[in-house]
């Protein structure tokens, strides 16, 4: 577990009036102490195994129905679960806004990425996303909404048939297409432009022009890499057949793969990618971003901002294919691209956050009854 605050958004609804309290217990890698627990009766701070402390402000509870903000201070956590598997602190916050319709359940929901509504932003939009899972657009919509904590209801369109979007945009046949509050969106800028005016987190200048760049230059850097040789395009044409069933999945791959191993070539012409220049032209990419970065952990500064998330998305989208290794191994983004995908909440953590419901009275951590289950942070 590396770096910083680690945030889980979490949304409690209760299920069975037996069971009136549900506990959300943090715990160290393979289940094992330590561990504290947030409760629906108690929710505050401690550290080690010394008793609960109270909040400045008072104590507060996780509500059933809010999102909660649940975040575990990583600093005492790594030292102490590598020495003597001893302590954490974590800190639990409310709870930002009324959630789901009560439906009689308790239903524990959580993701391991940050909420981060800005003041002033009144809700995480609801977002259905129509995608392919290896489009470098799709991806940077994707990072960036797992950064800002936005849950994606994903949609895998089929890139031979596309049966998936028909009469979604009216003939609009590209992805990512969004439907953010009922709203139709279509083209990656523009639907995380407006994911990110529902969040309250607006662009900056730099922004607008690293995103030009990103769509401009960037993201045509890849398809000439990643379909450089019959054996690369299969690897990525693979991230797309394994989302249907195998019959689609297989022809989706193959015929995808060879498609694109021919349209390839014509995009690093019309690119201006000489073959056999493909690596020297995204490594170039990853220079000038790199020279931009400089000396800063981000682009934004101290957190990611918009254009480091559209450059992550789009270069998180080859993950697991030889350009991507390459990548990483020769140029100087590589420090950048392992916290951006910690930031994205990319990373297993070790942690596991585990739910299970208390028969009627608060309990503490070793007398908790009624197991139901546990959720690993990936
Ligand atoms: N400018 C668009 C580009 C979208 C795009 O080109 N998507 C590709 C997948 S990576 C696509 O849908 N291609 C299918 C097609 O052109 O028929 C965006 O930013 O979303």
């Amino acid at each position: 577990m590396r770096g910083g605050l680690y945030h889980w958004t979490i949304r409690i609804e209760r299920k069975c009036t037996s069971r009136p309290q549900l506990q959300l217990g943090i715990h160290g890698a393979n289940h094992n102490q330590p561990w504290r627990l947030v409760t629906t009766s108690r929710c505050s701070w401690s550290r080690d195994d010394e008793p609960w402390q109270d909040r400045a402000g008072g104590d507060r509870r996780v509500v059933q129905k809010e999102l909660s903000q649940l975040g575990v201070v990583e600093g005492s956590m790594a030292r102490r679960t590598r020495s003597a598997g001893l302590g954490f602190t974590f800190a639990c916050s409310l709870a930002l806004f009324a959630a789901s319709a009560f439906v009689g359940s308790w239903k524990l929901q959580a993701r391991a990425c940050p909420s981060r509504l800005a003041a002033g932003a009144t809700a995480s939009p609801a977002v259905k996303l129509y995608q392919f899972e290896s489009c470098p657009f799709c991806s940077k919509v994707r990072a960036y909404c797992d950064y800002n904590g936005v849950k994606l209801n994903k949609i895998e369109v089929n890139p031979v048939t596309k049966a998936q979007i028909d009469g979604v945009a009216g003939d609009y046949k590209k992805v990512p297409i969004a439907d953010v509050d009922g709203e139709i969106v279509t083209g990656s800028a523009d639907i995380i432009r407006k994911i990110g005016a529902v969040i309250g987190s607006s662009e900056t200048e730099a922004d607008a022009e690293w995103g030009q760049w990103v769509d401009s230059t960037l993201v045509k850097t890849l398809p000439p890499n990643i379909y450089r040789t019959p054996g690369e395009a299969l690897q990525i044409a693979g991230k797309v057949g394994d989302s249907f069933d195998p019959v689609s999945g297989t022809v989706a791959k193959y015929f995808g793969g060879a498609a694109m191993f021919f349209v390839a070539k014509s995009m690093a012409k019309k690119a201006g990618i000489a073959e056999g220049k493909e690596r020297e032209a995204l490594y170039e990419s990853c220079a000038k971003w790199a020279s931009a970065l400089g000396e800063k952990p981000y682009l934004a500064g101290e957190k990611p901002g918009m254009a480091d998330l559209e450059v992550f998305g789009v270069l998180a989208s080859v993950e697991g294919t030889d350009t991507h290794a390459d990548m990483l191994a020769n140029t100087g983004i590589s420090s950048w691209y392992d916290r951006m995908k910690t930031a994205c909440g990319r990373v297993s953590t070790g942690l596991c956050l585990s739910f299970r419901t208390a028969l009627s009275k608060p309990c503490n951590v070793n007398r908790c009854r009624g197991f139901d289950g546990k959720l690993k942070v990936l």
